[in-house]
């Protein structure tokens, strides 16, 4: 018997696709993070890093609504994920962590600052809260300009302690400048919980203390992100008002290479913990949404798995055989000209 087929609507096409791509980008994302966490190990990769597993939807949900060139996005040390939403190639996240001249911050930034301005991202911060204040003077020039353009700020639930962070929000607060706030509330700074390094947890109050609106999302669930950031974003070019998303999300491994990322839970998290919050993992969730509804299939998700197995493996193979930058270029990008 021939399979009829059902009409849907044009709008289900588009959010179909939109949902299969993000999805796409945070397998991306898992995976550059897993080869990430290999190749420091067989010293390939010096200095530290800091991964997102676990993170993903707040920037697959977020970053597509964004209108570039013209929109910004500014991240912490955390960034690798930010770079490759804005659509930095995997080659130039991976020749940078390797410290190679053809990385996108030239070799010389590393995972905690990997920059690429033509493609809206403005750069991680080995800083604490170091990006809102950026923020406030990228959003300054955004309402100047007055093109309908936003910025797009991430910062933790440790950095919401820092004094300058708070500064800055006032500020925001005060001239209206088109910032969202992507709070990663990821529950732990380092190894401090929330609970104990603040005694209000509820951080969209604190967003309001500034005068600036805001609402709580489950950042674990990449069509609640999608629906509230691009709700949001939308309202934001019109208005031209500040705005704060706290994201409750869960990062899967330590908080940094050093912190060893197979045993995350001996210190400061329980094994049960870490184990609940997997079972919200937003790739599966996501993937079991699509499948149900028969846009994603096994053979979809094979054929994602091996292009983009390659696309990391070609990043290696490109970040390895590239060269250093020059020592002549050591004062080189110092200051701007
Ligand atoms: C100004 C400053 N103080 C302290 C540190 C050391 N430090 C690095 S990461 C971190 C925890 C930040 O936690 P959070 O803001 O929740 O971000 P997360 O790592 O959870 O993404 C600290 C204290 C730093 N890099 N900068
Ligand atoms: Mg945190």
């Amino acid at each position: 018997m021939a399979k009829t087929t059902v009409e849907r609507p044009v709008e289900d096409d588009i959010q179909s696709k939109e949902l299969l791509s993000s999805y796409r980008l945070m397998l991306l994302i898992r995976r550059l993070e897993e080869s990430v966490y290999r190749k420091f190990h067989e010293a390939k990769i010096g200095g530290y890093l800091h991964r997102y597993d676990g993170m993903e939807a707040l920037v697959a949900g977020i970053i597509p609504f964004l209108q570039i060139p013209g929109d910004y996005v500014l991240s912490t040390y955390r960034d690798h994920a930010h770079a490759l939403a804005c659509g930095t190639s995997p080659r130039a996240v991976m020749a940078e962590l390797m410290g190679r001249a053809t990385g996108c911050a030239g070799g010389k930034g590393g995972s905690m600052h990997l920059i690429d301005p033509e493609n809206g991202f403005l750069g991680g911060d080995g800083i604490v809260g170091g990006p809102v204040p950026i923020s406030l003077g990228v959003g300054y020039a955004l309402k100047y300009r007055g093109n309908g353009n936003v910025c797009v700020v991430y910062f933790g639930d440790g950095a919401m302690n820092q004094g300058g962070v708070h500064e800055a929000m006032n500020m925001i607060g005060l001239y209206r400048l088109p910032v969202l706030f992507i709070l990663e509330n990821n529950k732990y700074a380092m190894g401090t919980s929330v609970e104990r390094s603040t005694g209000q947890t509820d951080f969209v109050l604190k967003a309001k203390a500034h005068g600036i609106d805001g609402e709580h999302v489950d950042g674990m669930d990449l069509l609640k992100v999608r629906d509230v950031a691009g709700r949001a974003i939308k309202k934001m070019r019109e208005t031209c008002e500040p705005y704060f998303l706290e994201m409750s999300c869960y990062r899967y491994v330590g908080h940094g290479i050093g912190d060893d990322n197979t045993k995350a839970w001996t210190t400061y998290r329980t094994e049960d913990e870490v184990a609940q919050w997997r079972e919200r993992d937003p790739l599966l969730r996501t993937g079991d949404y699509l499948e149900a509804r028969g846009i994603l299939t096994p053979e979809l998700i094979e054929k994602f798995e091996a292009e983009i197995a390659a696309e990391v493996e070609d990043a290696i193979e490109f970040a390895e055989a590239s060269a250093e930058p020059p020592l002549d270029s050591l004062y080189e990008n110092v200051y701007s000209k």
